[in-house]
C-alpha cells in the first residue's frame, strides 16, 4: 500500500469509530448485533470483501447485511465467496481482528500485515467488485452505505448495490456471475418458475385437487419476493401473510424460527386455518419449515413439519427417480446419495433415513459444515432441523445426467426421472439453502406423491425433545467431538451424561457450546415429553455441576 491508499484509508476510517466494549466475533452466520453499533464493522467488513475479490483475481464477491430472524433492531453482515458459498473459514481469523482493531492506526497496520501475507497487490487498474444485498431492516440503508465506504477505500473497488434481496437471493447471484452467467435477479426468479413448471409437467397424474398454500412471510424479505414470484406460479395457489405491509414487526411472533422453537401457530394464523398447508419462512428467507393446526387442537400448538421432515421428503423423490435408472447407475457409481445432519436432528428422522438404506452422516451444528460434507456427494441433501437446507449436485453427475438425456428415448420412465433430477438441480439453490426454491420443491413433491401435508408428516413421528440452554462463567470449557454428539471436556461429563441417558427409554442427550451466545446448549429427546424434559433438566445440571 502506498502513502496517499493509507491517507485514504485512515480517512474513511476516521468515519466509523469503533464503539467501546464491544468484543465482535465472525461466527456460523457472520457479524451480528444491535445495528446502532455495527457500522464500523460493516465498514470493515467492506474492506475485507474487496481484498478477498483482488486476492480471486477480481472475482464477484457477495456482501449481505442482514440479522436473519434476530429482532429487526439487530443487524448483520456476512460474506459470500465467489462459489456463492460462504466465506472462507481461513480469513474468518482476519474478520475478527479488523472488526475489533481498536484505531484507525492498528486497523492499517493489520490490514498492511495481512495482504503481505497473503500477497494481496493493489495496482491502479479495477480490480475488485462486491455486490451488496441487505434485507428489509430500517437499518440496512446506513449500513450499506458504511459498507460500500469500507469496498471503495481499497483502490480499484467497485461496489454495486443490488437491493433488498433475500441472504440466498445474493448468494445464487453471485454464484451464476462467476460462472459467467447471467445473474440479475430476474434471472433468478425466471429459474426458478422454468424449473417449477418443468417439474409440474412431469407429474406422472394430472387433474390433481390442489389446495392453497398460506406462507408466513416473517414481516420480512421473503415474503414480499414470494410475492413477485407469485405470477409466474400457475399451478400453485398460494396466500402470503404476514409481508410486514400490515404493520406487523420482523420476526415478532412469526417466522420459521419462532413456529420452530415454539412450535405455536404464528400472528395471522388461527381456527380458520385448521388443516391447511402452511409455510413459514425467516427474516432472511434462508430458513423453511412447515405446519398445519391439528383439528383436535385447543391450544395454540401446530404439528411442525421442520428441516428433518423437508430433509425426509426430498431424499425419498431422489431416491425413487435413481432407482428408476438402468440397473448399471443404481450401484451407485454415478449417484453416490448421501444425507447429511447435524446432533440436533431428530432421532426418528435419522431411524426413517437408515431404513431407507441411505448413507447418513454428520455434521457439526452452521451451514457451512454441512454444506462442506455434502458436497463429498455426487447429490448430497443436508438440513439443519431449523430449516435450513439444500441439495447439492456434482458436476460429474450433472454432466452424466446430461449424457442420459440426450441418450433415452423422450417419454420413457428413465427420461422422465432423469429430467426430474435435472430439474431440481437447476430449481433447487446450489449455493445455499434458500426457503423459496425449497417450498416450490416441497410443493411439487407433494403434488407428485398426491400427498396431502398430513399424509406427508406420518413419514415418521417425532421423538419428543427438550433444548434447554445453561449460563456458565465459560462455554469454552465444554468442548466436543467433530459431530457434537460426545464431549470431550469437562472431563469425564461423558460418563455421567451417558449414565442419565441410561435411565430413559429411547434416551438421547447431548451439550455444545453456543456459536451465536454466551452459554452451553442442552439437547435430549427421549419416548415421552416428561422424559425428554427430565434427561435436558439433569444433564443441565451437570453442565452447571461440571462448568
Ligand atoms: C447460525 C447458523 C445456523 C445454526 C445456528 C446455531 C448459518 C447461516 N447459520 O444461525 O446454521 O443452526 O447458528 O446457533 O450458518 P448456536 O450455535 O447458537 O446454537
Ligand atoms: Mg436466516
Amino acid at each position: 500500500m502506498d502513502k496517499t491508499h493509507i491517507a485514504s484509508l485512515l480517512k474513511s476510517c476516521d468515519l466509523f469509530p469503533i464503539p467501546q466494549g464491544v468484543k465482535l466475533s465472525y461466527g456460523t452466520a457472520g457479524f451480528r448485533g444491535d445495528a446502532k453499533l455495527l457500522e464500523s464493522t460493516v465498514y470493515r467488513v467492506g474492506i475485507l470483501s474487496a481484498l478477498r475479490s483482488v486476492k480471486l483475481g477480481s472475482a464477484t464477491i457477495g456482501l449481505m447485511i442482514t440479522a436473519s430472524h434476530n429482532q429487526v433492531s439487530d443487524n448483520g453482515i456476512k460474506v459470500a465467496d465467489p462459489s456463492g458459498g460462504m466465506l472462507s473459514q481461513e480469513w474468518e481469523p482476519f474478520a475478527d481482528q479488523i472488526a475489533n482493531a481498536s484505531s484507525p492506526g492498528e486497523l492499517v497496520s493489520l490490514i498492511r500485515q495481512f495482504m503481505e501475507k497473503e500477497e494481496i497487490t493493489i495496482g491502479d487498474k479495477k480490480s475488485a467488485e462486491v455486490w451488496l444485498g441487505r434485507d428489509t431492516r430500517p437499518s440496512g440503508e446506513s449500513l450499506l452505505r458504511a459498507a460500500e465506504i469500507g469496498v471503495s477505500s481499497v483502490l480499484g473497488s467497485v461496489a454495486i448495490d443490488m437491493g433488498i434481496l433475500t441472504t440466498p437471493q445474493l448468494h445464487w447471484m453471485v454464484r451464476a456471475k462467476n460462472k459467467g452467467l447471467s445473474a440479475t435477479e430476474n434471472d433468478y426468479f425466471e429459474n426458478l418458475s422454468t424449473s417449477f413448471r418443468c417439474l409440474i409437467d412431469l407429474i406422472p397424474v394430472s387433474g390433481l385437487e390442489i389446495s392453497k398454500l398460506i406462507v408466513d412471510g416473517a414481516n420480512g424479505v421473503g415474503g414480499l419476493k414470494i410475492g413477485e414470484l407469485r405470477g409466474s406460479l400457475s399451478n400453485l395457489d398460494l396466500e402470503i401473510r404476514n409481508t410486514g405491509r400490515d404493520g406487523g414487526v420482523l420476526n415478532e411472533g412469526v417466522g420459521a424460527d419462532f413456529v420452530q422453537k415454539e412450535k405455536v401457530v404464528p400472528l395471522g394464523f388461527g381456527s380458520n386455518d385448521v388443516g391447511m398447508r402452511c409455510a413459514s419462512l425467516d427474516g432472511d428467507a434462508d430458513r423453511l419449515v412447515y405446519f398445519y393446526i391439528p383439528s383436535n387442537s385447543s391450544s395454540e400448538k401446530v404439528e411442525l413439519l421442520d428441516g428433518d421432515k423437508i430433509l425426509s421428503l426430498f431424499a425419498l423423490f431422489i431416491k425413487e427417480q435413481l432407482n428408476a435408472l438402468d440397473d448399471d447407475d443404481k450401484e451407485g457409481k454415478h449417484s453416490r446419495l448421501g444425507v447429511v445432519q447435524t446432533a440436533y436432528a431428530n432421532g426418528a428422522s435419522t431411524d426413517y433415513l437408515k431404513q431407507l438404506g441411505l448413507d447418513v452422516a454428520f455434521a457439526k451444528t452452521g451451514v457451512k459444515h454441512l454444506h462442506e460434507k455434502a458436497a463429498e456427494y455426487d447429490i448430497g441433501i443436508y438440513f439443519e432441523a431449523n430449516g435450513h437446507g439444500t441439495i447439492l449436485f456434482s458436476d460429474s453427475f450433472l454432466a452424466f445426467l446430461a449424457a442420459k438425456q440426450k441418450d433415452l428415448t423422450q417419454g420413457s420412465e428413465e427420461h422422465k426421472a432423469v429430467s426430474r433430477l435435472v430439474a431440481v438441480s437447476n430449481l433447487i439453490n446450489q449455493a445455499v439453502g434458500d426457503a423459496l426454491s425449497g417450498l416450490l420443491l416441497v410443493e411439487v413433491i407433494l403434488q407428485h406423491m398426491g400427498w396431502s401435508v398430513q399424509k406427508w408428516n406420518e413419514l415418521y413421528k417425532d421423538l419428543p425433545s427438550r433444548q434447554i440452554k445453561v449460563e456458565v462463567p465459560d462455554r469454552t470449557a465444554v468442548v466436543t467431538t467433530s459431530s457434537e454428539t460426545e464431549a470431550l471436556r469437562p472431563l469425564r461429563i461423558q460418563d455421567a451424561i451417558n449414565a442419565e441417558i441410561k435411565k430413559y427409554s429411547r434416551g438421547r442427550a447431548f451439550i455444545r457450546p453456543s456459536g451465536t451466545e454466551d452459554v452451553v446448549r442442552v439437547y435430549a429427546e427421549a419416548s415421552t415429553q416428561e422424559a425428554a424434559d427430565s434427561l435436558a433438566k439433569s444433564v443441565a445440571q451437570l453442565v452447571e455441576g461440571f462448568c
